[in-house]
């Protein structure tokens, strides 16, 4: 597909309700109903994808190797007021030529325009957007600031995704606190006080950074919108972090909450979901699961099922990538 053979002035939300299953074609780009509309400066078709309501503008930048919105274009594009919407904006692009085995190259930037190493709701939503444009493999490898990932469509319509193995030694993370656990990690440390609660945290990496908060009661124990933000600036992260609050519900079922590096508040984190299980497991407040058997990660957008895999150390993730819309965006 060739992008942005039009120009139409105004923002195109062909906005639908509902799952899309199974995915219908998408319409070609260059075909709006608005398309005798005075063209503007410049345009960009995208498609709008939501895992769990973690949403992303998906840009087919196949056959480049640059994003083709600057961190400043994406951050208006994510506005919800004055873009598209968004949690952050993906583009797919082709692989770098040092890559041997990617099939394509994931890159994106945050709601603020920071650029994470990795996202896990993205990269299944990155996935569908490539099934929805003519990709016919199940499986296949992506190049990502985290290394290579690889997603596997199910037969089901969920995807799951070989997220690699978690990092758990602290100062790669990266955080500052001294390691307290196995491994050099760091789990449940006790740490300064932030808006006058001592907090006990863990650190995983998923690619990405996460501090991981175990509390009795995701509702009484954090005041969210002031608790987040705090430890997402804490000094001990030097890349700042993703912040997950988590309760435990049973052995096989964790709720969390997650405050995220660089978007704030959003409904999942699929890395933070990968993150909190493995951290779960290793602070001991649930059990490891056994080969082929999940946890499940309740977030204020659904489930996502998560195992840590024993027999390779492997964290693979499972849950949806769903189309919202697709349009054609003035950028700004
Ligand atoms: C949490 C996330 N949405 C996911 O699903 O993994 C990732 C987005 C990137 C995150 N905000 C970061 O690491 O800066």
């Amino acid at each position: 597909m060739t992008p942005h053979a039009l120009a139409p002035a105004l923002l195109l939300l062909a906005a639908s309700a509902g799952a899309w299953s199974p995915s219908p074609p998408l319409r070609p780009f260059g075909r709006s109903s608005l398309s005798s509309m005075r063209a503007s400066p410049r345009t960009i078709d995208f498609c709008k994808y939501e895992g769990l309501g973690n949403d992303f503008i998906l840009v087919d930048d196949r056959g480049k190797s640059e994003p083709s919105l600057t961190p400043a274009e994406s951050a208006r594009l994510c506005d919800r007021n004055f873009g598209v919407g968004g949690d952050g904006v993906i583009f797919a692009l082709d692989p770098t030529p040092s890559s041997a085995t990617a099939d394509v190259r994931m890159r994106i930037y945050n709601s603020d325009g920071s650029e994470p190493e990795m996202c896990g709701n993205g990269i299944r939503c990155y996935a569908q957007f490539l099934k929805d444009l003519g990709e016919e493999k199940a499986t296949f490898v992506v190049e990502t600031l985290a290394g290579p990932i690889v997603p596997q469509m199910n037969a089901d319509g969920t995807i799951t995704v070989d997220m690699g193995e978690p990092i758990l030694n602290g100062p790669d993370v990266p955080c500052t606190l001294p390691p307290n656990g196995p491994d050099n990690s760091i789990v449940e440390a006790p740490h300064a006080d932030h808006n006058g609660k001592a907090w006990q945290i863990s650190a995983v990496s998923m690619g990405n950074p996460h501090c991981i908060v175990f509390v009795d009661d995701l509702e009484k124990d954090v005041d969210f919108h002031v608790d987040g933000p705090a430890l997402e600036a804490d000094a001990t992260f030097p890349k700042k972090v993703n912040v997950e609050f988590v309760q435990v519900a049973d052995d096989r079922h964790l709720l969390m909450k997650v405050w995220e590096r660089g978007a704030g508040p959003t409904l999942a984190c699929g890395t933070g979901a990968c993150a909190l299980a493995v951290a779960a497991m290793r602070a001991g407040k649930i059990s490891r699961t056994k080969e082929g058997e999940r946890v499940r990660v309740g977030l204020p957008g659904g489930d996502l099922f998560i195992e840590w895999r024993e027999s390779n150390g492997r964290v693979y993730m499972s849950g949806p990538g769903t189309r919202a819309f697709q349009g054609t965006a003035l950028i700004k």
